[in-house]
């Protein structure tokens, strides 16, 4: 089957919120030797960035956005385990948290994923973690880059409060910090003082091995 025929596949799977479909064409882009983040990135992900701007419009509703992100989640499963297993030497440590008040985590495990792909060793402390934690986390684990993603513009306030709290705690010369999701810009990166703002995963991963050279 064409690139083009499978990923077009993987974006109405998700459209169509069909599980089976998503994971079978996930199986079958791996079966063909398909890059795993491209089929990630321009097949599933464009599907529920689709499924997105029909909810935006009002064209969808938030029952149908669950089941759609369920979808997505079950094909990235599949991908991710691909990804990781290709994993080279340790370059680092990267700890990353989606922000207090925002359960978006998918964008958050394909960066995870991607960086981890790259040697760097990741600790994941998964969706809605509080700033104190995060900063915990970071200290007891030694890493160092401090990611946080947020998707929603009302959890952005989280990331600057990273920012505030770690000089108030004179940690911020300890640590790299990156910034991404989608609501956030290299703009708002440079306002908040964060060191690094990421568009997507690949751009997260070369600015991780930036930080840390
Ligand atoms: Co929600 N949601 N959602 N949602 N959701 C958005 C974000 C929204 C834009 C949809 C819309 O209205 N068009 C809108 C936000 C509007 C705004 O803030 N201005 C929205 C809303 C309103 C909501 C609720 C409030 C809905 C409601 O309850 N009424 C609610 C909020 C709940 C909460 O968080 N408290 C909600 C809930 C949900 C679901 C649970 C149903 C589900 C999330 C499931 C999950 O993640 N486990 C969901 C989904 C799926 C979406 C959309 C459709 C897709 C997000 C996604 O997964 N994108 C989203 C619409 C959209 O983004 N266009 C939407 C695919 C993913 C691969 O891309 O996450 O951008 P992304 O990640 C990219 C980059 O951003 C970057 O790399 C990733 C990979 O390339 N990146 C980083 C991300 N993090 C990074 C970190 C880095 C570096 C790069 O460094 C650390």
């Amino acid at each position: 089957m064409s690139k083009e025929l499978i990923l077009e596949q993987a974006r109405q799977s998700i459209l169509k919120c069909d599980p089976k479909k998503a994971v079978e064409v996930a199986k079958q882009a791996l079966a063909e030797g398909l890059d795993p983040v491209e089929v990630l990135s321009e097949g599933f992900s464009d599907g529920i960035r689709q499924v997105g701007d029909l909810f935006g419009r009002g064209e969808l509703f938030l029952p149908e956005l669950i089941s759609a992100s369920q979808v997505m989640k079950e094909a990235s499963n599949v991908l991710e385990e691909a990804i990781e297993a290709s994993a080279s030497k340790n370059k680092g440590k990267m700890l990353i948290a989606t922000v207090e008040g925002d359960v978006h985590d998918i964008g958050k495990g394909i960066v995870v994923s991607l960086v981890k792909a790259q040697g760097i060793e990741v600790i994941d402390l998964g969706r809605e973690v509080p700033v104190p934690t995060i900063i915990e986390k970071a200290v007891a684990n030694n890493v160092n880059i401090i990611g946080t993603s947020a998707l929603l513009t009302t959890t952005m306030p989280e990331q600057k409060k990273l920012e505030d709290v770690l000089r108030k705690e004179g940690l911020r010369d300890r640590f790299k910090t990156m910034v991404g999701g989608a609501p956030c810009t290299q703009r708002w990166a440079d306002r908040i003082g964060a060191d690094a703002y990421a568009e997507d995963a690949a751009e997260a991963v070369r600015k991780a091995l930036a930080l840390l050279n």
